[in-house]
């Protein structure tokens, strides 16, 4: 095994740390607590546990709307969930909700402008080569979003200046309604990685060692100035946001559906670590119980902040300059 034990049982803990969160948002958002829409990854963490574990503390990520794996993983559980639930101690005041954003955690913002993410990364990037960091920056990206003009120019640019940034598509062959099938005429996201001369692969994202081997290997080449393209394939489970009905999936995308259920990415990695004697099932329960246990502390100090005032509500030094702005990296 490539890995030593303690990642392995990192791994575990990170990967039930994004379920065990989603699965609380859910009884949120059925409860009326939780404002605005959700966009769940249940079913697809190994694509991002993958990448999140093989980042340092010190390197840059770039969430979409659709990675609380991996932000949750970054951020403190208290106030990142005074954010979700709106309140003035979350990082930024109760104004980036699901956005959410720390420079100290170097979690830069997701946009809710489809595909703005990747720019901002080059941007990051750019500014760590210029000021000579060792840092690199993980950009995720849907598939639906891989197909914006703003990735393109991205792409084109980090390959042209060899930025340190690893461009990670999830696929999880749904844009909303739309699916991969009717996005793009390439079967394969990552072939597009040599039209901008960097390299790309396809991988098996329902897998977190997968990931993790090949992110390992492409955040060490971005940090020598050698970009690339990292397709994972996963499934979207869930609707586009918790309560969509999801009417556009037919009867044979519900075969899919149930067929990607199957081949859950978690449960996958928990029969691996059961037969190679890395954990037992008592320390799993103990694990998760003392998950669910700080999610449900940190949801009791999150509700015991100030909902912001009318003042500070228009008060955007929270989202822009005091967060993000003066000496960026
Ligand atoms: C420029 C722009 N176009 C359209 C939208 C609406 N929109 C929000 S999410 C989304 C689909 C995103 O699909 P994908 O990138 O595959 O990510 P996923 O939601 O599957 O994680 C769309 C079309 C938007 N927010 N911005």
């Amino acid at each position: 095994m490539k890995y030593s034990k303690e990642q392995l049982v990192k791994m575990y803990e990170q990967l039930q740390l994004s379920r065990i969160f989603e699965e609380k948002l859910i009884e949120l958002v059925a409860e009326g607590s939780l404002p605005g829409f959700y966009h769940l990854a249940i079913g697809q963490e190994a694509v991002q546990i993958g990448a999140v574990s093989a980042m340092d503390d010190d390197d840059y990520l770039v969430p979409t709307h659709r990675s609380h794996p991996a932000v949750v993983n970054r951020l403190e559980l208290d106030k990142f969930f005074c954010e979700l639930l709106g309140r003035y101690d979350g990082y930024n005041q109760g104004k980036g909700w699901e956005h959410v954003s720390s420079v100290e955690r170097k979690v830069l913002p997701a946009s809710g402008d489809l595909g703005v993410g990747a720019p901002l990364a080059v941007g990051y990037a750019w500014a760590l080569k210029m000021d000579k960091k060792d840092s690199v920056v993980v950009c995720l990206c849907g598939d639906g979003a891989s197909s914006e003009g703003n990735v393109h120019e991205a792409m084109n640019i980090a390959a042209l200046f060899k930025l340190p940034i690893v461009f990670l598509i999830e696929n999880n062959k749904w844009a909303i309604s739309t699916p991969f099938s009717k996005q793009t005429a390439v079967d394969k996201l990552s072939k597009r990685a040599a039209g901008y001369g960097m390299k790309g692969v396809t991988i098996d994202g329902n897998d977190v060692l997968t990931v993790r081997a090949t992110m390992d290997e492409a955040i060490a080449k971005a940090r020598k100035g050698e970009p690339s393209v990292v397709e994972a394939v996963t499934y979207r489970w869930k609707g586009h946001f918790e309560g969509d009905p999801a009417t556009y999936r037919n009867a044979d995308d519900q075969k899919e559906v149930e067929e990607a259920m199957k081949n859950c990415p978690i449960k996958k990695f928990k029969a691996m670590l059961l037969q190679e004697n890395v954990m037992t099932p008592e320390d799993m329960e103990a694990v998760d119980k003392n998950i669910l246990q700080k999610i449900e502390d940190a949801i009791v100090e999150a509700r015991k902040s100030p909902l912001p005032t009318e003042k500070q509500t228009v008060d955007y030094d929270a989202v822009y300059a005091t967060n993000l702005g003066g000496d960026l990296v």
